[in-house]
């Protein structure tokens, strides 16, 4: 799991998820995660049903929502601290799904990793008005830190943009989300480019 890593904030959105989405698959991201705090069941599900058939090569995830995950075939769920544990999780979710965990320090990533998790949500690196309970930025230098003692992928979020991401990339992060800078902007396609052509740049620089 790496490059950029698409979330979806329909709040944020000018054009909404579908198109968002559809969008972000033609840039050739390599995972979609359905984020939909505001919703109500009947709407995430439905609208899941439509984004798993746009996402039917790319890796799509649920946020939050194990039901919704299972009942769409969706590849997995992100969890956070607050959600259903990861031990549980797999235990409904079974071996094959994915399950991404969000950690804000070391030892609830080593505990995540431990737990079963196939990759972190590092987060919030930077200061972000998206989420407004993400927590205090951690910097940089937690993604240095969990990459020295953790093995499974590291996805960095909270205030990432254009500016700061080239130095997300060079701390170890093997995939970035950044939604508002991207989500909010009129050509989600151009502002999704910009990252992968960052990510592309480091591998060659390396
Ligand atoms: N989880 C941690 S920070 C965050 C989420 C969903 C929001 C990130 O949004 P932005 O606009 O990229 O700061
Ligand atoms: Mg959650």
């Amino acid at each position: 799991m790496n490059g950029y890593y698409f979330i979806t904030d329909s709040t944020l959105s000018r054009a909404g998820n579908i198109n968002d989405v559809s969008r972000a698959v033609a840039c050739g991201v390599e995972v979609v995660q359905y984020r939909n705090k505001n919703a109500e069941s009947r709407k995430i599900y439905e609208e899941a049903v439509r984004l798993r058939k746009i996402c039917s090569d790319v890796l799509f995830l649920i946020n939050d929502r194990i039901d919704i995950a299972l009942v769409t075939k969706a590849d997995g769920v992100h969890l956070g601290q607050t959600d259903i544990p990861c031990l549980v999780a797999r235990k409904i979710l079974g071996s094959r799904k994915i399950i991404g965990i969000t950690v804000h320090n070391l030892a609830e990533a080593k505990e995540a990793e431990t737990s079963g998790a196939d990759y972190l949500g590092v987060s919030p690196i930077f200061q972000t008005n998206t989420k407004l309970d993400a927590g205090k930025p951690a910097g940089i230098a937690l993604i240095e830190e969990i990459r020295e003692q953790v093995s499974i992928p590291l996805i960095a979020i909270g205030g990432i943009n254009h500016s700061n991401a080239t130095e997300v990339i060079r701390a170890g992060a093997d995939g970035l989300c950044a939604i508002s800078c991207v989500v909010a902007k009129e050509n989600v396609d151009e502002e999704i480019k910009k990252f992968q052509k960052l990510f592309k740049e480091h591998i060659k620089g390396n």
